[in-house]
């Protein structure tokens, strides 16, 4: 997502970020069906239309890939190099997940819930489609939803179609798109992208924590112009309004500072929504010369952002201050 885009609460669909382990699927959505199986009561093969039957919800939701903020590690991990662009905030509109949960029943034995993706292909020389799981107590939560559409229009192809979850609090791998079957099973899930995949580790060989809630964090759309090669800003002298938003998976946000050279002020929060980001905004009196703007986040469990990216072998969880670069001109 261009940070730009900072300045809407709603991030426009076309500049939402991306993430694809594989290829897109093509998928034709007149035949297309979610099967629900493993320890259930009863089978079910749904149609989108009877999903789209079931009662449907709405959420705001801010998506941010847990490797967001990798390139600014060193060694950096050969994965997708973000520096900062990937989070953003949707409408997804689907049913609960809960609700088809319910239908099907899940019994006693059942330990994890497992949600297949339709596309497939290798990692680490395992061939295999994108999966993940959640324990039983975590995928009944009920801002859990199977969306079938983002901000107001049908999901498109890159985001999932025809349908796919939606976690809130989550870093994204966990809102497994193109979703074609749910599977209740009663050990815990040893798929790649689950037990081998997003891990923080410190180094090789290690087993690592799972990565799990989103750690707070914060961005501010970068103030004035940017200069086209080493993306610093140029901004005129004068009163100027730094605008942002925080997030975190633990707790909601309770303070954002703005940092200029190192002197801290108190930002303004906008109201909070439950499951999105929460807009900031601080005032600063820009005098000519060269700063750097930082900006911190702290949430309401007491997580507040280091000033120093916080180092893991794959460059999972960073959430280290953005700083931004700012030339102010008379
Ligand atoms: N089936 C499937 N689901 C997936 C992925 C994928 O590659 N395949 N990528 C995951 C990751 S790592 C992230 S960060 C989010 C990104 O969602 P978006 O591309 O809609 O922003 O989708 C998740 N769901
Ligand atoms: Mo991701």
């Amino acid at each position: 997502m261009p940070l730009e885009a900072l300045r809407h609460e709603l991030t426009p669909a076309g500049l939402h970020y991306l993430l694809v382990h594989f290829d897109i699927p093509l998928i034709d959505q007149n035949t297309w069906t979610l099967s629900i199986n493993g320890l259930v009561n009863q089978r079910l093969t749904i149609g989108l239309q009877e999903i789209k039957r079931l009662p449907a919800r709405t959420l705001r939701v801010t998506m941010e890939c847990a490797g967001n903020g990798r390139a600014q590690l060193s060694p950096r991990y050969p994965s997708v190099p973000w520096l900062e662009e990937g989070v953003s905030t949707a409408d997804w509109t689907g049913a609960a997940l809960f609700d088809l949960l319910a239908r099907a029943g899940l019994q006693e034995t059942a330990k994890e819930i497992v949600f297949h993706g339709a596309d497939c292909g290798f990692d680490a020389g395992v061939e295999h489609h994108f999966a993940r799981s959640l324990n039983v107590e975590q995928a009944m939560r009920d801002e859990i939803i199977v969306a079938y559409e983002m901000n107001g229009a049908p999901l498109p192809p890159q985001h999932g179609a025809p349908l796919r979850l939606v976690v809130p609090r989550w870093y994204g791998m966990a809102s497994v798109k193109w979703l074609r079957a749910i599977e209740a099973i009663d050990h815990p899930y040893d798929g790649l992208q689950q037990a081998r995949s997003y891990h923080f580790r410190r180094s090789l060989g290690e087993r690592g924590e799972p990565c799990t809630l989103m750690r707070v964090n914060s961005l501010m759309a970068p103030p004035g112009i940017p200069d086209f090669y080493t993306r610093k800003r140029v901004v005129e002298a004068g009163a100027i309004e730094i605008v942002g938003r925080a997030w975190s998976g633990y707790a909601p946000i309770a303070r954002v500072e703005l940092g200029v050279d190192g002197a801290w002020q108190e930002a303004r929060l906008d109201p909070a929504g439950a499951w999105c980001w929460r807009g900031w905004r601080a005032s600063w009196r820009a005098t000519p010369g060269e700063y750097e703007l930082v900006c911190r986040a702290s949430d309401a469990a007491g997580n507040t952002q280091p000033l120093e990216p916080p180092w893991d072998l794959s460059g999972f969880g960073n959430n280290g201050v953005q700083r931004v670069h700012v030339t102010v001109r008379a």
